[in-house]
């Protein structure tokens, strides 16, 4: 055909499932609408029912999607939301896991006064759910697959505030190596985004969220702040085979920020 117009889409026959959207600025929302710009067909879990009628809205906006419960504190659930994808497309290719939570004291004043419950919270939500998430899905990508995960800064350098979550995100860029090394013979590939600061539901319930951005933004070499579609975009080259020999790895879509020294 003349022209070059027929080329074969990124992840065209490609089944994905995305955890954590909530509305449509959510940057699983983001990673979404890349991946169904390119062929994709998914579906959407939501934590709690007050959302579900936002993440159907969404969802049924694009081809052929699914939306299902799946709050990750109970094991049921994520069995039968894995279940539902298997049931409606028998076999899974990719997975974008955009899911945190910390109670919102954890996320002010100091790191010292975290309690039990709070960092059993923080951990099990935001780090062991994509260990429990990868468990489930790798019986499903029968033809490998890739897996994605959204880490922050806070991980590996102090960011005042960010507290517990920190824990919670060396944890996770910690399990995502270790996910790596086991599933590598599977060909599934597991790796993390560590993104710069964006104006989500998440960040909106944070104080001093405004002068982080501005901070950042200003600092940042590209001297702005990232947006939720390029994280979507890097989610995209992820999951599909344009990034077949990348695994275990946390890139950085932060405008440059991590670079910076003084
Ligand atoms: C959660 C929240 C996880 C906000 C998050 C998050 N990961 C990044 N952010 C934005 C953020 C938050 C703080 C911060 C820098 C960025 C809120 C709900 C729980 C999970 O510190 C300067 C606190």
């Amino acid at each position: 055909m003349k022209g070059g117009n027929d080329k074969k889409m990124l992840l065209e026959n490609k089944v994905g499932m995305i955890f954590g959207v909530a509305n449509k600025r959510s940057i699983a929302w983001a990673c979404a609408t890349a991946a169904a710009s390119q062929g994709a067909r998914m579906a959407f879990t939501y934590q709690a029912d007050r959302i579900k009628e936002n993440v159907s809205e969404l969802a049924h906006t694009l081809n052929d999607s699914l939306v299902v419960p799946c709050d990750v504190s109970e094991q049921a659930q994520v069995d039968a939301a894995f279940d539902a994808v298997k049931q409606k497309y028998g076999r899974l290719d990719f997975l974008v896991h955009s899911i945190a939570f910390a109670p919102r004291e954890a996320l002010e004043g100091e790191f010292v006064a975290t309690t039990r419950d709070a960092f059993r919270t923080a951990l099990e939500i935001s780090a062991f759910s994509l260990t429990q998430v990868a468990m489930a899905a790798a019986p499903l990508m029968t033809e490998g697959g890739s897996i994605v995960t959204m880490s922050y800064y806070g991980a590996e350098k102090v960011v005042i505030n960010y507290n517990v979550m920190g824990v919670a995100k060396a944890a996770l860029e910690a399990s995502t190596r270790y996910l790596a090394s086991d599933l590598g013979k599977d060909n599934i590939r597991v790796n993390a985004i560590s993104a710069g600061p964006i104006n989500t539901l998440s960040a909106r319930g944070v104080k001093n969220m405004g002068a982080l951005l501005g901070y950042v933004g200003q600092r940042s070499p590209l001297k702005r702040n990232v947006t939720a579609a390029e994280v979507g975009n890097t989610a995209l080259f992820l999951v599909s085979d344009l990034s077949s020999g990348i695994t275990g790895e946390t890139i950085y879509v932060d405008c440059g920020y991590n670079i910076m020294g003084i």
